[in-house]
């Protein structure tokens, strides 16, 4: 791919409406554009982000035995008005009619719609457990959304829900997310930690938030620190394993505002390991028990011949989130320099040709490199504009493909000068390049 021929808007300055560097560099880069408050239009270079997010999410979904489905954004009142959510979900929903004059909504979460779903078509405990998900946009009608897609009132989310029979089921169906969560957004290269969290209008009394560092984040949370240091590797679905690896990290104090209790901190975290900070919520992870199952009258035949409702849990990820929530992380705002993780970024590599009017050999030598890297499935784009060397990587330093391939006066015979994003230039030969990317991209 050619810059010059690229829809990527990129801007000379930061956009005075953008308060934080997520947001600047979404608007500053071309990754979106506002439509109206709180709706963005993704453009190319955000929505291959988000696109890559989404596949890491959507596979670590399918590892752990989930099945994909597909609901629609727009449901009818009624499945609420069974589950008692119509009225209490108030001005948060967007509510609609159609030309019969029939009251629909666009759907801020799925509990009602896979509930029905689940009590038209599985009468038998013999068909459980099942984990079904989908990824989707979302509606909430956020009275202050800001800060661009972190907080937008039109969002992607992947949301998942367990159906199980007992509650010993349903909590072993419950740490499988738990463990998925985990390795989903280490594969992002994020450090989300769960937090016993609130369950406000999804209701239960179970449920985590994933919360990674960052100063511009909107939840408070307090925890002990030992907690960053833990691994969730190795463990396997064994129930078992899974409880362990639960108990893991719950051995830590770590809660959000709302959990927060002075004297239990004080009492159960050392002043040492203390730490009182702000972070981004990536997940959230509910238990429910028969909350709409109930009130929905989704039951299935027990082994006696008697019937239960199942016991359902639900699973939230921010996949249009998670784009800024990489960006807060990763967005070195003072050098202007953004590096995306290998596995999420929009391009892996940019080539920058020092381009001479009167001679088109860094062209044509970056036009090689392009397609040789292309056959071992390395995406690149090349700077082909004539503008100076300082503006070049400028620009491609906020685009953040992770390596840099420069082409210039000292680059001859075989070497290239090649480099991190974010670091120190070396002489190699391509197919060394070639290796360590690989490698790298391996790895993920
Ligand atoms: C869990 C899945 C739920 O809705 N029902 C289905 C449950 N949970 S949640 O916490 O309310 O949302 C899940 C995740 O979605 C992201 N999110 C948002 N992202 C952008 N803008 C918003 N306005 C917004 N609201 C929620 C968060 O990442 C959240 O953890």
């Amino acid at each position: 791919m050619y810059l010059s021929k690229s829809f990527i808007p990129i801007l000379k300055n930061n956009p005075s409406e953008a308060k934080i560097k997520s947001h600047q560099l979404m608007l500053r880069v071309g990754m979106i554009k506002q439509a109206s408050a709180g709706i963005y239009s993704w453009l190319p270079l955000g929505f291959k982000v988000m696109k890559k997010i989404e596949t890491i999410v959507r596979q670590e979904q399918d590892k752990i035995g989930a099945q994909e489905i597909l609901m629609p954004t727009i449901q009818t009142s009624e499945i609420w008005k069974e589950s008692g959510r119509y009225d209490d979900y108030g001005e948060e929903m967007l509510r609609i009619k159609d030309r019969q004059n029939r009251e629909m909504l666009y759907g801020p979460t799925n509990e009602e719609q896979v509930t029905d779903i689940f009590r038209s078509s599985l009468k038998s405990y013999k068909s459980l457990p099942q984990l079904l998900y989908h990824i989707q946009w979302k509606f909430r009608d956020e009275i202050r959304p800001r800060f661009g897609i972190m907080r937008g009132r039109e969002f992607y989310m992947k949301d998942a829900y367990s159906f199980d029979i007992t509650d010993e089921d349903a909590f072993h169906s419950y740490n499988k997310f738990f463990l998925s969560y985990l390795r989903t957004f280490k594969r992002l290269s994020l450090t989300a930690i769960p937090m016993a969290a609130d369950t406000g209008p999804i209701g239960g009394n179970l449920s985590h938030e994933f919360i990674i560092l960052a100063d511009t984040g909107e939840s408070k949370i307090f925890t002990d620190k030992r907690i960053f240091d833990l691994t969730s590797e190795g463990t396997n679905l064994e129930k078992s394993s899974l409880e362990q690896m639960r108990k893991k990290y719950e051995q830590f104090y770590s809660v959000t505002d709302e959990k927060f209790n002075k004297e239990e901190f004080e009492k159960m975290v050392l002043e040492k390991n203390r730490l009182i900070t702000k972070g981004i919520e990536v997940g959230h992870i509910f238990y429910f028990g028969d909350k709409y199952s109930k009130a929905m009258n989704a039951a299935v035949d027990l082994p006696g011949g008697k019937k239960d409702f199942v016991k359902m849990g639900s699973y939230g990820i921010g996949v249009s989130r998670l784009v800024g929530a990489i960006i807060e992380a990763k967005y070195d705002e003072k050098n202007e320099i953004m590096k995306w993780p290998l596995s999420v970024a929009p391009y892996d590599v940019a080539i920058i040709p020092m381009i001479n009017k009167n001679d088109s050999s860094a062209l044509e030598k970056a036009n090689n490199i392009y397609s040789e890297l292309n056959k071992n499935n390395i995406d690149a784009i090349i700077d082909d504009t004539d503008e100076n060397y300082s503006s070049k990587i400028k620009k491609m330093n906020l685009i953040g493909a992770p390596y840099q391939i420069v082409i210039g006066k000292k680059s001859e015979g075989d070497l290239l000068e090649f480099k991190e994003v974010d670091g120190e230039s070396q002489d190699l030969p391509l197919n060394k390049i070639i290796e360590i990317i690989t490698k790298q991209k391996n790895s993920n």
